[in-house]
């Protein structure tokens, strides 16, 4: 098979670090080759680029492997960065991304996937969770993104954790006292580039047509 000229990334539909990854590339306006990737049978080619075994994994036609989301992001926007998601040197960005993946992801796992840790009680890491809104609604009562009138990378890197957050008892979020996030969390949900990168596609099999994303 003739090597491909574009990037590959390996993907998981429903990963929220994936979903980072994939609207980077999208609003980039980088086309590459989507590989769906089960989690539980992870392609040998993946893991042969990156042993660590986590989506996403993009895979440069110059032979370089990108496999955190955040610099997946950062390579992309680097490309082209028509929305101008990246503020040079924001530390605050950064900070309120790296809340997000250090400590608001482990609450939502065992707020969400309870049974699959020992003594997880959901309540309490959806309380715990709950934290993370407070901060959000702190910044989103009165401007309509994180950082201001217009999204940004901490927006785009963010949002699909909080959308798995609020889904995973959409009721209870409806409820909760943070009208600046739910405001925040529906335009992300309803708008681009959200809905562009959520398409359906089978496992990627060695012997398949590659699918090429154009945005
Ligand atoms: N720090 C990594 C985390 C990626 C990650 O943990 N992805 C999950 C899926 S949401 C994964 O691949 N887990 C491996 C597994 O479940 O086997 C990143 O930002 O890319």
């Amino acid at each position: 098979m003739k090597p491909l000229s574009l990037p590959i990334l390996y993907s998981f539909r429903r990963c929220p670090y994936a979903m980072r990854a994939r609207m980077a590339l999208y609003v980039s306006g980088q086309s590459y080759a989507l590989r769906e990737v089960l989690l539980k049978d992870k392609p040998a080619e993946m893991l042969a680029l990156s042993a660590k075994g986590t989506v996403p994994v993009l895979h440069l036609p110059d032979g370089r492997v990108i496999d955190e989301s955040l610099d997946v992001m950062a390579w992309a926007l680097s490309q082209n960065d028509p929305q101008g998601w990246l503020r040079p040197n924001d530390h605050e960005v950064a900070a309120l991304i790296k809340h997000c993946d250090r400590d608001f992801k482990p609450h939502l796992d065992r707020y969400k996937y309870a049974s699959r840790y020992d003594n997880a009680d959901p309540i309490v890491h959806r309380a715990a969770g709950e934290q993370y809104l407070v901060q959000l609604e702190k910044r989103l009562h009165d401007q309509a993104h994180l950082f201001g009138p217009k999204a940004c990378l901490a927006d785009i890197a963010i949002a699909p954790f909080v959308r798995q957050f609020a889904l995973a008892d959409w009721s209870w979020f409806l409820e909760v006292p943070y009208p600046g996030v739910q405001r925040w969390l529906n335009a992300f949900i309803e708008t681009h580039p959200f809905s562009k990168v959520m398409d359906k596609f089978d496992p990627w099999r060695p012997k398949d047509e590659e699918i090429i994303i154009t945005p």
